[in-house]
């Protein structure tokens, strides 16, 4: 069974972020590591206030533990994190990577709706950028991508051509594979665009119209699990994206801090052991 690593908070209330990538990651069949970067009583996304226990100390004293010990990992994925926990996070993926090498998920957890989350300061895409940097993958939605590459965020109207132009921005930050969200050419589907560089595929979904916080970390979560699984990055996309579709479809009207992604976890479970390679 593979091992990965997640690097990102513990909102303690919110079905976001380490409480849900532990979960799903797990369903895909893979063994998976945390490490808290802060704990949070509950996510910035909707609350009127929060506490915030910043935890950057730590990820070096844990770095240090896990050399020792010669532990390592077969991927690492790094979701909401901090300005200060880039450079230590970046010495934990070269550290702690398994002999053979390890895969590298960047979520880029910091904005959506054309603005930065809570607490971020103007310049932390900058920072964000360099984790993104040698990443074999990266996973920004519309918001999140623009501000990557330095753009005024636009959410609506971009053509084929302007997704194609963003994308080949993002790889020019140094990743891979770019998994670009928030994808739409026609008012009723949303989607994704997978590159590997040379070639673009899109994955669409009837879109929901609905607001749901946390969904960005559902489809990362099961994206980096069922990629471990061996799935090719496409497939793990369209997974990903069918599991949040049913998360969403699944949750209460009145469920407003999060999606009740546990009742998709049949439908992960049961797709992961149809026929796929595995890995
Ligand atoms: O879902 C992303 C996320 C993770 N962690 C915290 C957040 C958010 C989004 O608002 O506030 C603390």
């Amino acid at each position: 069974m593979k091992r990965i690593l997640t690097i990102q908070d513990i909102s303690c209330v919110g079905q976001c972020s380490t409480t849900v990538a532990l979960p799903l990651v797990s369903a895909c069949g893979v063994e998976c590591a945390i490490l808290p970067s802060a704990v949070l009583s509950n996510h910035t996304g909707g609350f009127s206030s929060w506490t915030y226990a910043d935890l950057t100390p730590e990820l070096t004293n844990v770095e240090h533990k896990w050399n020792e010990l010669g532990i390592t990992f077969d991927a690492f994925y790094t979701g909401y994190v901090g300005e200060s926990q880039i450079d230590p996070i970046l010495s934990i993926m070269s550290s702690c990577a398994a002999p053979g090498g390890a895969v590298r998920v960047v979520d880029p957890a910091m904005a959506d709706n054309g603005r930065l989350y809570a607490g971020f300061a103007d310049d932390f895409p900058v920072k964000m950028a360099k984790l993104c940097n040698g990443a074999d993958y990266i996973l920004p939605n519309l918001t999140e991508a623009a501000l990557l590459v330095g753009d005024e965020p636009r959410l609506e109207g971009l053509s084929r051509d302007d997704i194609e132009f963003l994308v080949t921005k993002l790889h020019g930050l140094g990743a891979k594979n770019v998994i670009l969200t928030g994808v739409s050419f026609k008012p009723d589907e949303l989607g994704s665009a997978v590159s590997d560089g040379k070639t673009i595929e899109y994955d669409f979904n009837p879109r929901i119209n609905r607001m749901s916080h946390g969904t960005g970390d559902i489809y990362a979560s099961v994206f980096t699990g069922a990629l471990m699984r061996g799935r090719s990055p496409f497939e793990a996309a369209a997974l990903a994206a069918d599991v949040v579709c049913e998360a969403i479809s699944q949750t209460a009207e009145d469920h407003w801090y999060g999606v009740s992604f546990e009742r998709a976890i049949p439908m992960l479970t049961k797709a992961l052991s149809e026929s796929g390679t595995e890995n």
